[in-house]
């Protein structure tokens, strides 16, 4: 088990931590120990009040590699670290208090943390959910260490709780052309530390010739889709690999497009044939689907740029917009709608962490 100490005291502190959870849960391993959250004033430099917790994660990799992933989500977090001498106010602070009992003394890391038994926001916290964890270098609980602490830091306990976080192991975006699925799956999965699944939309030889003249390459385009998803999904799961896997689109958009795009008589051998060639493929655990306007796809699929979509118009849109209800009214799949509100996930971070929330309250 490795104990973890979590602050925040700049920006949303709550918000911080629960989101600095669920990153820990999907990178590092299983929360199985969450404390509440205490309030207390920074110590050691003039700043805003504290958020802490503590927490014990179950985790498989060395303590170096937990260290990476801790600084990586310092980071995504807007954890700014600067060239200031002394503490300074962050949005988040993750700290590796103890690693099992290992004692370590590296550049890089010092386990156990060097100071955390001067602390009652450290102490406080991990006795609430590891009494009797051991100091492997004083040899005394954590219970302990607290009783006898030189701190005279009053400790307050917050009522609001932070919540255990379900990981969940493939991901799906979904949405209109234009939606953005790809670049939310790039940073989600930056959040996440998984393993992207990115559709190539460029390798079909039939989609320029399709925007051109959709009636005669549309069983042609939808084919070609199917199988290079179907070829591209075999190969990328037959390498197990622990991590999550986000992707940019569901194999079962073939079937949407293929429904708004082919001949009557067309479509059903299409379903027959989807059904065959995905039969042994993973479904996503949950599909995203972003929700956008027309007039918003339109502006992005100008933004972007890719030549053979500038001709798209709006009663196409229009026309897939109407397959994604219909589909979204019949899969089996989990599914929930994200709207940006018209926030830019360039530019707005609040946005993407209204994502991870609902991400991980599932
Ligand atoms: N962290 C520090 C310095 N001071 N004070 C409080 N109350 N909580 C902290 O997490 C904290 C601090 C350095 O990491
Ligand atoms: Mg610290
Ligand atoms: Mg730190």
């Amino acid at each position: 088990m490795v104990y973890l100490s979590i602050g925040s005291n700049l920006g949303d502190r709550l918000l911080h931590l629960q989101l600095a959870l669920g990153m820990i849960t999907y990178r590092i391993g299983e929360v199985k120990l969450i404390s509440s959250i205490v309030e207390t004033p920074s110590w050691g430099f003039e700043g805003e009040a504290f958020y802490n917790a503590c927490l014990g994660v179950e985790t498989n990799l060395p303590p170096n590699e937990v260290l990476a992933h801790l600084l990586a989500i310092e980071e995504f977090l807007g954890r700014k670290r600067n060239q200031q001498k002394g503490y300074q106010s962050r949005t988040i602070d993750l700290d590796i208090l103890l690693y099992d009992d290992l004692v370590l003394n590296t550049e890089t890391l010092t386990l156990p943390h060097p100071r955390m038994h001067e602390r009652n926001f450290v102490l406080a916290p991990l006795t609430e959910i590891a009494p009797n964890s051991k100091h492997p270098i004083k040899n005394i609980t954590s219970r302990e260490l607290l009783e006898i602490s030189e701190d005279k830091t009053i400790v307050h306990r917050v009522e609001t709780p932070l919540l255990h976080v379900k990981k969940l192991n493939h991901i799906a975006i979904e949405g209109n052309i234009g939606a953005g699925k790809t670049t939310f799956a790039q940073w989600l999965n930056k959040a996440l530390g998984g393993r992207l699944l990115l559709e190539n939309f460029y390798d079909n030889p039939y989609l320029e010739d399709f925007y051109r003249d959709p009636e005669k390459y549309a069983l042609a385009v939808e084919k070609a889709f199917l199988n290079d998803r179907v070829q591209q999904q075999k190969l990328f799961f037959n390498t197990q690999k622990p991590l999550p896997v986000i992707a940019d689109y569901c194999l079962e958009k073939s079937l949407l497009f293929a429904q708004q795009n082919l001949k009557k008589e067309d479509v059903a051998v299409y379903h027959r044939e989807f059904k065959k060639m995905v039969a042994t493929l993973p479904q996503p655990d949950v599909v995203f689907f972003l929700e956008q306007s027309i007039t918003e796809l339109q502006n992005n699929i100008k933004k972007r740029g890719r030549d053979f979509e500038q001709n798209i118009e709006k009663d196409y849109l229009e026309k897939i917009e109407q397959g994604y209800n219909q589909w979204q009214s019949e899969t089996n799949l989990k599914r929930f709608n994200f709207s940006l509100n018209g926030g830019d996930i360039n530019q707005d971070s609040k946005v993407l962490y209204r994502f991870l929330m609902d991400l991980f309250r599932l």
